[in-house]
């Protein structure tokens, strides 16, 4: 398949501020290092670095009525919405280089209303170990990485559901999540109650990764904007150790190959978030290299002769 790419833009947001271990605001740099650039300019995309998103340093507080950072949080969410808002209106593809997932809720909200004015499908692919569905009430943490994807849903503070105009930001049966293995209590009644469409581990290990690849990316179109966040924990440990929030049992290198091949395949990639990335917990930048390679295979290089 000879596809043609938009032109990409890398926004790096280094920030931890959302996460319980320090150092994922060192991974813009390390994906960089691991050649993310130079390896999407190889596959003929064109690609420009923005260079580094600056928010206020990491307080290292204790949660105050359940949330963590939460003034941080939104203002880096902020900051990474009107970025990634104003790469998608520019015609460009924004790939984020995070920072901790808690940034996904600016990302998607920018998406999401890109979506709304241009008349675009959504589809949210969450490659990750967790749900990201907490709250305020039922976080084991108060760490606001666990709980972007209830905002987007329109749960949780003000602040944050509505960054981007009123709540929700995106409707619950516009994600799918992948390679879930780590759900708190009180978050799995949340997810149940929204019928949030989970494929865990549980359900990938039974049908396969190609059947739960094909479920997911049901009625995606020419209309469909598909934006994938990844969460480098998606990854089993043994081949992704650089993250602070590992959780035995996920994906092995083919499994994920063939995720990022299949959304390849559907040609409607349209921005995306590397996010979790903690070098500092890494292993010779083991897991940015990895990162690189699979997001080749998001752009389309394969094994064999399908290019
Ligand atoms: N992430 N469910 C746990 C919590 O503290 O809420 C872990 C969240 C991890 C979030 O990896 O993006
Ligand atoms: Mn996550
Ligand atoms: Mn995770
Ligand atoms: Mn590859």
């Amino acid at each position: 398949m000879n596809r043609t790419y938009p032109p990409v833009s890398l926004i790096g947001a280094p920030t931890d501020v959302g996460a319980g271990h320090r150092g994922a605001r060192l991974g813009p740099e390390a994906l960089r290092i691991a050649g993310l650039g130079e390896a999407l300019a190889a596959r003929g995309v064109d690609v420009v670095d923005r260079g580094n998103l600056d928010g206020p340093r990491n307080p290292w507080q204790k949660p105050v009525e359940g949330y963590r950072h939460l003034p941080e949080v939104v203002t880096w969410n902020r900051l990474v919405m009107d970025a990634v808002g104003a790469e998608l209106r520019a015609g460009r593809m924004p790939i984020l280089l995070g920072g901790d997932h808690c940034l996904g809720l600016g990302s998607i909200t920018a998406v999401a209303n890109y979506c709304r004015e241009t008349g675009k499908q959504l589809r949210v692919l969450w490659l990750d170990a967790h749900a990201d569905f907490n709250t305020s009430q039922v976080t084991p943490s108060g760490n606001i990485h666990g709980m972007p994807v209830s905002c987007l849903c329109g749960i949780g503070p003000q602040e944050l559901t509505t960054l981007g105009g009123p709540a929700p930001a995106m409707r619950a049966e516009d994600i799918r999540q992948i390679g879930i293995r780590s759900v708190d209590p009180g978050e799995k009644q949340l997810i149940q109650q929204h019928g949030l469409d989970v494929y865990d581990m549980r359900y990938i290990d039974e049908i396969g990764m190609k059947r739960v690849m094909e479920e997911a990316l049901e009625g995606v179109d020419d209309n469909t904007h598909l934006h994938v966040s990844f969460d480098v924990d998606f990854l089993d440990p043994s081949i992704a150790p650089g993250v602070g929030t590992t959780v035995p049992g996920g994906p092995n290198y083919r499994e994920a190959q063939l995720v990022m091949e299949m959304i390849a395949d559907s040609g409607r990639l349209a921005s995306l978030d590397i996010v979790e990335l903690n070098p500092i917990l890494d292993k010779r930048n083991r897991t940015a290299k990895l990162s690189v390679d699979l997001v080749e295979s998001l752009f389309g290089k394969s094994t064999l002769m399908r290019e």
